[in-house]
């Protein structure tokens, strides 16, 4: 067999690469288009825009051999925009033709009721009825990774030639779309396999040895269309957190602080005296751990994502920060779940004066390994400028140059709110539309008391004349395709997760939302998905002291009826 992998220069490619190498799998790229003609099997992985992958395809002179290549009949793959490709359009870019392989467009889901993108983990139907078809090692027991705002929508009525290729479906909120189509030497996932964990390793190894048996694949039948169920099969996920940094050997270590001071308390007796006064000294920085290893133990307890935070970037270049390019690198090649980096991305300057771009320094953490990266300080002062210029951007925030060329699903921006308590009595400030009152029943420090939530950059140190709720409608408009939203009051108390900050923010954005910061038990997760509907919940010190693992809570969530992955 030889396997090629055809990359368009988007997104994270790297990943697949890391899974064929675990499968044991020697592969090549497609650098020409001689390539074609030398493979015999060939993989198409794609992440971000329909037409960014066919412009790129078309200016590399990739487009028409990728087509031929297709009609010779031999094996073909592709994944997310490697499916998309397939069809004849996409809304998404109407004017950009597709390769009309399978005659249906590709639109937008609606994104009236849940939020778009499709963003996690959700089942898959195979269609058609009992049959004896091979299914590529697919399970409908298991969830499969999406990430995706376009969807071929499974309609065998207005377009029953496409209906033929669907192969499985999926159901998001009411909408049921194609999650596979497959037709003789032709297949397709709009989930990642590379990113489904075992499940998704067992599709890629399965049809990969199918796919040598050089045996013509017949559809089911007959075609079974489906009516939605009242719930589709959409897990919430559970994402561990590591806040990285150097310790004060150097040593890239997890720590963990509370509300942002990761140093240990040093007692008041330690304190050195100047000029007769205590001096408060900082202890040394908490080490929770090595980052590689704790990723491990993490994706195999059941993590639905993990994220690496690199919390003291804002200090230097992070493309001289080898090490935490290494990190990354060695996460990557371990788990097969989205791998979040964030921390310093944002255009710079290295000490030697080079000046690197936003996308330059994203595009390094995408090529060793990352699935999205998070924007912290920068998306605040471009969310401030996108503010004070009418609410328009002006193209060349990170948030935007980054989503343009790896998709808006690859962009996170991070939030770092601190509550800011008023005087009811006094205040006619610019946030009363985002108050929060505390309850007669609340704590004394809430209690007949209002506040809203300031945004904050560099690691919490400085506060921004900007909401959370502002930042996050700021950084939807500027093209995230998702909020972390952390809370310094809430970080490291384990007093569980702000929800009325989750809830605020939640109403004000469609993309999807993480809650951080405070979960200290099981019932916190099952209380923050309940009560605010938010899409995925995020957690560090109780992971990092083991006090509660993934599966407990996975297994509470199920008990409370909420959907979640099971490994
Ligand atoms: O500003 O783009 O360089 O990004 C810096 C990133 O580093 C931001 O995402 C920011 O949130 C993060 N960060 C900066 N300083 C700290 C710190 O802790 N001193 N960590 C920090 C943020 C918060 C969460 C934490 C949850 C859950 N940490 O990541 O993991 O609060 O904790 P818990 O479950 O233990 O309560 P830029």
């Amino acid at each position: 067999m030889r396997l090629f992998l055809l990359d368009y220069g988007a997104g994270n490619v790297q990943s697949l690469a890391n899974s064929l190498q675990k499968l044991g799998y020697q592969f090549s790229w497609i650098s020409s288009k001689h390539d074609f003609e030398e493979a015999t099997t060939l993989i198409f992985p794609g992440v971000g825009a329909f037409h960014t992958a066919i412009e790129h395809l078309t200016s590399r002179g990739l487009l028409e051999p990728l087509r031929d290549y297709i009609k010779s009949g031999k094996p073909y793959f592709g994944i997310c925009i490697g499916m998309q490709v397939l069809f004849e359009s996409s809304t998404e870019s109407p004017s950009t033709p597709g390769l009309a392989i399978i005659p249906s467009p590709i639109a937008r889901f609606d994104d009236t009721n849940k939020s778009v993108p499709h963003m996690g983990w959700n089942h898959v139907e195979p269609l058609g009825s009992e049959d004896s078809e091979p299914r590529e090692g697919m399970s409908s027991d298991v969830h499969y990774y999406f990430v995706h705002s376009y969807r071929a929508t499974y309609d065998p009525e207005s377009h029953p030639e496409a209906a033929q290729w669907a192969h499985t479906t999926t159901q998001y909120g009411q909408e049921t779309f194609m999650a596979s189509v497959r037709k003789g030497n032709v297949f397709g996932t709009q989930f990642h396999p590379e990113k489904s964990g075992a499940a998704g390793l067992t599709i890629l190894d399965t049809w990969l040895k199918q796919s040598q048996l050089d045996r013509v694949y017949s559809a089911p039948s007959p075609r079974v269309p489906r009516t939605p169920k009242p719930k589709d099969g959409f897990a919430k996920r559970i994402i561990a957190c590591m806040d990285v940094r150097a310790n004060d050997d150097g040593d890239l270590v997890v720590t963990k602080g509370d509300q942002y001071d990761v140093r240990e308390k040093v007692h008041p007796s330690l304190s050195s005296l100047s000029e007769g006064h205590p001096v408060k000294t900082a202890g040394a920085v908490r080490n929770l751990g090595k980052p590689v290893a704790l990723a491990a133990r993490y994706y195999a307890s059941g993590a639905d994502e993990l994220c690496l935070l690199n919390i003291t970037s804002f200090r230097h270049s992070p493309l001289q920060d080898q090490p935490m390019l290494a990190v990354v690198r060695a996460a990557a090649e371990t788990v097969f779940v989205p791998l979040t980096i964030g921390g310093g991305i944002k255009d710079t300057v290295d000490p030697d004066g080079t000046k690197r771009s936003a996308v330059e320094v994203a595009g390094a953490y995408f090529r060793a390994g990352a699935d999205k990266v998070s924007i912290g300080s920068e998306a605040v002062y471009a969310v401030e400028r996108l503010r004070s210029n009418g609410g328009k951007g002006d193209g060349t925030s990170a948030i935007e140059t980054i989503a343009k060329v790896y998709g808006n699903q690859a962009v996170v921006v991070s939030i770092d709110p601190k509550r800011v308590y008023v005087d009811l009595a006094t205040y006619d400030g610019p946030y009363k539309n985002e108050l929060i009152y505390g309850k007669d029943d609340g704590s004394e420090k809430e209690r007949g008391k209002a506040w809203w939530y300031q945004c904050t950059v560099s690691g919490g140190r400085e506060s921004r004349p900007v909401s959370a709720a502002q930042l996050a409608q700021g950084a939807e408009a500027l093209g995230a395709g998702e909020i972390l939203l952390n809370s310094i009051d809430r970080d490291g108390t384990g007093l569980g997760f702000d929800h009325e900050l989750v809830a605020l923010v939640k109403r004000s954005v469609k993309i999807p939302l993480v809650a951080s910061s405070g979960a200290g038990t099981k019932g916190h997760f099952v209380s923050v998905f309940e009560e605010t509907g938010v899409e995925a919940a995020l957690a560090a010190g109780i992971f990092h002291r083991e006090e509660v693992s993934i599966e407990e809570i996975k297994e509470d969530l199920r008990n409370a009826g909420i959907n979640s992955r099971i490994i």
